[in-house]
């Protein structure tokens, strides 16, 4: 999508601070951080948000799943961390173009609403 702005820097053409990159995915520095460590994964294929996720296209969730470990030690949470996914306006999702949240590094408060 020649708007989005994770489309733009997962095809390189805007700068990001990068953890993590493969053919399918790129994890990045979060720009405005909630947890002294906040990751961006997102798929380099645009899919809007988790509604976008069928039985045909499912593998990059499981795909970027089996990343999140590697990349979750590399940057120091031994002690746990929290993955989440804001889908749609009520869900809190202000980039539409699927991506999960990793952040970690201090004690998380669990507040679910
Ligand atoms: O999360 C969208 C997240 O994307 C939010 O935490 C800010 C972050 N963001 C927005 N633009 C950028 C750039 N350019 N680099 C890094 N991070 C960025 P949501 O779940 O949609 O609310």
């Amino acid at each position: 999508m020649s708007d989005c702005i994770f489309c733009k820097i997962a095809a390189g053409e805007i700068p990001s601070n990068k953890v993590y990159e493969d053919d399918k995915i790129i994890a990045i520095h979060d720009l405005n951080p909630m947890a002294p460590v906040h990751v961006l994964f997102i798929p380099k294929e645009h899919y809007c948000c988790a509604n976008a996720i069928n039985e045909e296209n499912c593998d990059i969730v499981g795909h970027i799943f089996s990343k999140i470990p590697k990349v979750a030690k590399e940057l120091g949470l031994e002690n746990g961390y929290r993955i989440v996914n804001n889908c749609g306006e009520d869900g809190g999702q202000t980039v539409m173009h699927i991506h999960f949240h990793l952040l970690g590094g201090k004690k998380l408060k669990v507040d679910m609403a």
